[in-house]
């Protein structure tokens, strides 16, 4: 499979860590081929804003914006507006910058005008000038709640305002039960032409699960049998970023990449794990899910494409 065949891939992705594959996918592959499905689980409204940090991490990233040293946000940032709100008295917790706020006033802006997020974001996609489609998980609120032992949290409250210091006894989608998945993911795993879908190294609990917990993309995903490959965040018992591993010990599961596989299991038919870790590829087998190591360590745009080069190797030799 290469750029110019007309197979499609459907890429489920969180933040940072997806945001990095899909990079690599897109430098691979032609932007019709791709659909990348976004994480709106953090998403909340803040200041009269729409904040949705997974979208804007791919529009950011695929169009050569984003903040890399900071990890989210966008490149150059100034902080004036965060200046002038903070002498104000207003609240600072959670930082827009100047430039990112520019894309919170058109996605307002879109939504008053009443478009659905779906919309909004193909509206704020063209203006960045990227071609892939970039899909919010749903057009409906769904919420991730982090429940501790002494209270429920808001996803951003834990993580900006709580540093993700509380210890996570359980992680909740509020909103679910009446929630569809985007008519664009519907219409994305009915494409003919889907040939995988790939569920890139974000965090399992708060960036895909909230994708799979969606119900009608549960059974479709059981149903339909596209084959599934998923890339481990987990690498020599370390998330390479944010708060997958202490999750995992605070949930009682061990941080190792057997258990991001054992937690797939029954949706995932391939599992992409690091070198460093290949001698788990028989624990892995032993789940009924075909292995491939490389180095999933995507440190520089090299590693994205080569990671993507891998993924695509699957997909070309064993999803038929
Ligand atoms: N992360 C922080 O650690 N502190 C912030 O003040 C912050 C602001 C922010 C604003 C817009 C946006 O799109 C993302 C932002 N993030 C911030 C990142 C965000 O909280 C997380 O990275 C994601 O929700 C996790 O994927």
């Amino acid at each position: 499979m290469t750029s110019g065949d007309n197979t499609k891939l459907l890429v489920l992705s969180g933040g940072v860590g997806g945001a990095k594959l899909v990079q690599g996918l897109a430098d691979v592959l032609a932007p019709e081929q791709l659909t990348i499905i976004a994480n709106t689980g953090d998403d909340f409204e803040h200041l009269g804003f729409y904040i949705s940090p997974d979208i804007d991490t791919i529009l950011y990233t695929l169009s050569g914006r984003s903040n890399v040293k900071q990890g989210w946000g966008h490149m150059n940032e100034t902080w004036s507006f965060m200046q002038a709100l903070k002498e104000l008295g207003g609240e600072s917790w959670f930082q827009l910058g100047d430039k990112d706020l520019a894309t919170h006033v058109i996605r307002r802006q879109l939504l008053a005008e009443g478009a659905t997020l779906s919309e909004a974001t193909a509206d704020i996609s063209r203006r960045f000038g990227i071609k892939i489609n970039i899909i919010p998980m749903s057009d409906c609120p769904i919420r991730t709640i982090i429940e501790s032992a002494e209270r429920e949290y808001t996803f951003q409250e834990y993580f900006v305002k709580h540093q993700c210091q509380p210890a996570v006894r359980k992680i909740k989608y509020h909103g679910l039960e009446q929630a569809k998945p985007s008519p664009g993911f519907t219409a994305a795993l009915q494409d003919k032409m889907l040939k995988a879908i790939i569920i890139t190294p974000s965090n399992p609990y708060l960036s895909i699960d909230p994708i799979l917990a969606i119900p009608a993309i549960k059974n479709t995903l059981q149903q339909n049998k596209i084959p599934v490959i998923a890339v481990s965040p987990i690498v020599a018992g370390r998330a390479l970023k944010g708060p997958t591993a202490k999750i995992m010990s605070e949930l009682g599961v061990e941080v190792s990449a057997v258990s991001i596989a054992k937690h797939y299991t029954g949706l995932v038919d391939h599992f992409v794990i690091d070198d460093e870790d290949a001698g788990l590829a028989e624990a892995i087998r032993e789940l009924g899910i075909s292995v491939h190591s490389t180095n999933t360590v995507m440190l520089n745009m090299d590693d994205k494409r080569n990671l993507a080069a891998d993924v695509l190797d699957i997909v070309y030799n064993y999803c038929h």
